[in-house]
């Protein structure tokens, strides 16, 4: 059931399921929603299905959602795992006549599973993956028409700016970006034609706090969607659909997957009409990711609740060590004081995150130099996995942005600190910056 709903069991999770509303890419929200709602009539949480492949997670923790979330042993062997399901095609046993699957863009097992788990991480009912966090932007953004108004933010990842206003904008759509720190600022940018809101918090790389709350209120009332890019905080740390997020939109690459060893992407909602024309769209155009790539992001998903309370008691301890580095300018992290949204962090997220930016007091040169002056930290693009890296965004990830709006410091390095022993990552970083020419 690729994309069901997946409140509590969606049933994803293997061949021999049953149903079939999740192999007909136009038939999101028909069928398969009959389980979504709680499991096995009158079961108690953490009851099994009748099956016994399937646990009961309405109201249960969020490790505990993570591990066993709309998903559940494999039906056919008892796999505690999903399989990876490389099967491009189902077999019928007469015509229409399935076991839920037909052809493996439309949905596989592999897919079907991870998206329900997701889906209920998130709080969301319907989940979709896509090949990459920039397929699943894309489909989002294809939910608008030529002459529709899109609001940006001013900080957000590069390649999110390039595909709105270098491929949907050529294409008609017309776009402001602008700082959403302030709603004050959104409100000025508002026309009868904006039908979405696009914001990233915090925001890549400048670790900026968009109030999601405050956003939705001012979208909703000029009836536009807001959509959020989750990928910094990820479901542990924050849930933007309970805060007034019509779409919520993931690069998987990242935290969810942890491991720096598969791309993806997903988008997530808790609206029928919008899953409807998002699963169209995702069999449509086909950026889908493979049954492996599934696989693995749903085994990064297990382990995201302890991997994300090390990221973050990682980068606070990088963070003090920073502050007091006489090569660095200023720390971007929302815990510190004076942040100007620590405020808002403190109320809509659990915890701080792993990523951290600072800018070098000698500027440029000095950002350039000690990227490349870190052994541990390693210099490449990405975040969010077990290993940490370093990165200049102004000459890497938001490259394409230089110009623009989205333009970032030249002097900014940007951290993804990772799970290695913090007494090892503090005295790498410190060895380069104390060693900067
Ligand atoms: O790389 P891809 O899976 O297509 O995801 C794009 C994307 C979307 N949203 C955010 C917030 C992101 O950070 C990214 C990808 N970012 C990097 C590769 C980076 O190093 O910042």
């Amino acid at each position: 059931m690729s994309g069901g709903p997946a409140g509590s069991g969606g049933g994803a999770g293997a061949a021999g399921s049953g149903g079939g509303a999740g192999s007909d890419p136009d038939a999101v929200g028909s069928g398969a929603g009959s389980e979504a709602s709680g499991g096995e009539p009158g079961a108690a949480s953490g009851a099994r299905s009748s099956d016994g492949d399937r646990i009961d997670v309405a109201g249960l923790g969020f490790e505990t959602r993570a591990i066993h979330g709309g998903t559940g042993a494999d039906p056919s062997t008892g796999a505690v795992n999903t399989p990876v399901y490389l099967s491009s095609t189902f077999r019928q046993e007469a015509v229409g006549v399935h076991r839920g699957y037909e052809y493996a863009r439309s949905g596989n097992p592999s897919r079907a599973s991870l998206e329900a788990n997701l889906a209920v991480l998130e709080g969301a009912e319907w989940g979709l993956a896509f090949a990459s966090g920039l397929a699943a932007e894309d489909a989002v953004l294809r939910l608008l028409a030529p002459g529709d108004h899109l609001v940006l933010p001013n900080d957000a990842y590069g390649g999110t700016y390039r595909l709105a206003t270098r491929v949907h904008g050529p294409a008609g759509l017309l776009i402001d970006a602008v700082d959403l720190v302030d709603p004050a600022g959104l409100e000025a940018v508002m026309r009868p034609m904006t039908k979405m809101v696009w914001v990233e918090t915090p925001t890549n790389p400048l670790l900026r706090v968009i109030d999601i709350e405050a956003v939705a209120a001012v979208a909703h009332r000029h009836g536009a969607l807001l959509v959020v890019d989750n990928t910094f905080a990820t479901p542990w740390i924050q849930l933007p659909l309970t805060m007034g997020a019509d779409i919520v939109v993931h690069s998987t690459t990242k935290y969810l997957g942890g491991h720096s060893d598969v791309v993806g992407g997903f988008a997530l909602t808790r609206s029928p009409e919008l899953a409807d024309r998002l699963r169209f769209l995702q069999n449509s155009t086909g950026a889908v990711p493979g049954p492996l790539d599934c696989y693995l992001v749903q085994r990064g998903l297990k382990s995201l609740a302890v991997r994300m309370e090390r990221h973050c008691v990682n980068a606070a301890i990088i963070v003090e060590m920073l502050k007091g580095h006489p090569a660095v300018g200023n720390v971007l992290y929302p815990s510190l004081p004076g942040h100007p949204g620590g405020a808002v962090a403190r109320r809509q997220m659990r915890a701080f995150g792993g990523m951290v930016s600072f800018t070098l007091a000698a500027g440029e040169p000095a950002a350039v130099e000690v990227c490349a002056r870190t052994r541990i930290f390693t210099l490449a693009e990405s975040l969010g996995a077990v290993e940490s890296l370093i990165e200049h965004p102004g000459r890497m990830t938001h490259a394409s942005v230089a110009g623009s709006t989205n333009e970032v410091p030249a002097d900014l390095v940007r951290l993804s600190v990772g799970l290695e022993t913090a007494e090892d990552l503090v005295a790498d970083l410190r060895q380069a910056l104390d060693g900067l020419g």
